[in-house]
């Protein structure tokens, strides 16, 4: 008899087919499962593997150079390196420091890491700061074409003195190549003299940007701690990444008669701009939050930098004369620090120099 088709023998064949066919999707899942397990029990029994750290610059011996990884990121150990004149700052896994100051892992907290096979070795650098200098940015007074740059905001004499470019030149400060210190670059007419040396000297970088009568900032726009130029045109702003290179956003902004101040409105973020209408300043951070926030006087002279040298975001300051009064961290109402510096009417830079 016949049964849709098929025969009583061959129904019985069908049938076996098919829980052969579940059987097998079913040890193929377990054996994924299984081996998910086994790497994720690799995991948990960990592997070895080697952390060294270089003295870069500084002399002794390291801390330890292998442990057992497990499922947690190492942490920092702490620095058993000197340097005379020195004063440790953290580890980098950059030898030069991108980043430099402002992403250096301090000891205890998590090291920049990736997860290891087993053997594999990772290497940190020691990260020095001269000793009296500050962590964060501090100024650089402008008298003509002479710079006289401080590693901290102390009294007296500068801790360098160079000349780059002539006196009419718009001055442009920004860290070009990302090896954490900034250097200068000014613009003469829409030609832009750049240079990477803390010492002035000859711009080692030429290239015309936008029209004469553009107004041109500088940024980390992209994040990676490199400075490049903007170009703002009325609320226009036209943003490059790198120095000399071609714009890649075009955006909006506020209103034409704004004034706007570049910074790094959260930690590890990449510049953006704050809007200022009178004492009140919207800060917008690169995750689109505004933080609305209201100091000083409405005929105040506002400077923005990382007063205080952590976690790479900037705060403001406002200058009346020759004081300053900071609000670390973004705040409104009254300042936290208040110093005296320089003449009341001098050109100020902001900086990390050294
Ligand atoms: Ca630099
Ligand atoms: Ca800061």
């Amino acid at each position: 008899m016949k049964h849709n088709g098929i025969e009583p023998h061959n129904k019985w064949i069908a049938f076996l087919t098919v829980i052969l066919g579940v059987a097998l999707v079913l040890a193929f899942a377990i054996a994924v499962t299984l081996s998910l397990d086994d790497h994720e029990g690799q995991n948990d029994r960990g592997v070895n593997i080697t952390l060294r750290f270089e003295a870069n610059g500084g002399s002794g011996s390291g801390p330890v150079t292998s442990t057992h990884f497990s499922e947690d990121t190492p942490k920092a150990p702490k620095n058993t390196f000197t340097r005379r004149g020195y004063t440790f700052i953290g580890w980098s896994s950059e030898r030069d420091a991108c980043t430099s100051y402002k992403f250096m892992t301090e000891p205890g907290e998590e090291l920049e890491f990736d997860d290891a096979t087993p053997g594999e070795s990772f290497t940190y650098y020691a990260h020095w700061l001269k000793k009296g200098y500050s962590k964060g940015d501090s100024f650089a007074i402008r008298r003509g074409n002479t710079y006289y740059l401080y590693g901290s905001l102390h009294a007296g004499k500068a801790d360098k003195v160079i000349t780059f470019g002539k006196a009419s030149d718009q001055v442009l400060v920004g860290d070009w190549n990302a090896d954490g210190t900034d250097t200068l670059a000014v613009r003469r007419g829409n030609r832009v003299y750049a240079t990477n040396s803390s010492s002035g000297g000859k711009a080692t970088k030429v290239f015309t940007f936008g029209k004469p009568n553009d107004t041109v900032q500088s940024g980390n726009w992209e994040g990676f701690s490199r400075s490049a130029l903007a170009l703002r045109r009325g609320n226009t702003y036209e943003f490059t990444s790198e120095l000399g290179g071609e714009i890649y956003q075009k955006s909006a902004f506020g209103k034409p008669t704004d004034q706007v101040y570049v910074g790094a409105w959260a930690p590890y973020d990449s510049d953006s701009l704050a809007l200022r209408r009178g004492n009140t300043y919207y800060v917008t951070d690169s995750g689109e939050k505004t933080t609305r926030i209201s100091f000083g006087r409405p005929t105040d002279t506002v400077l923005t930098g990382d007063w205080n040298g952590t976690n790479g975001s900037d705060d403001f300051a406002v200058r009346r004369g020759n004081t300053y009064y900071f609000y670390t961290p973004l705040h409104s109402g009254k300042a936290d620090r208040v110093i005296t510096f320089g003449g009341p009417t001098d050109t100020i830079l902001v900086g990390h120099w050294f």
